[in-house]
């Protein structure tokens, strides 16, 4: 019995260990980060039901369209640094993002949602 106990506790921790960084997975992408037009990270993997924080950085304003997706979309420009908002990725795909304003600079990346 003291090795069933033993063995359940185990298991236990190896399945907290396991999934625990799973559940409270939350990426982030700065915008405008070190002074330069970029997304960064320009390119991330999450996986569906993740959430993405985007917070403003450098040179705004900024923001967050992903063509074909308004619902996930933060099309409101942010002017000041710090500002942030989530979007939650529901759905597989990838889901290519810009800044409107910086579009021309390159200023675009892409989500893949698994
Ligand atoms: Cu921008």
């Amino acid at each position: 019995m003291k090795t069933f106990i033993q063995t359940l506790w185990v298991a236990i921790i190896a399945a907290a260990v396991l999934f625990m960084p799973r559940m409270a997975y939350a990426a982030e992408i700065q915008m405008g980060s070190n002074g330069n037009l970029v997304f960064d990270p320009a390119e991330i993997t999450i996986a569906a039901g993740d959430t993405v924080t985007i917070v403003n950085g450098d040179l705004p304003p900024h923001n967050f369209v992903i063509a074909d997706h308004p619902e996930l979309s933060h099309p409101d420009l942010a002017f000041v640094g710090g500002e942030s908002f989530t979007v939650t990725f529901d759905n597989p795909g990838d889901y290519e993002f810009q800044c409107e304003p910086h579009t021309g600079a390159g200023m675009k990346g892409v989500i893949h949602v698994s």
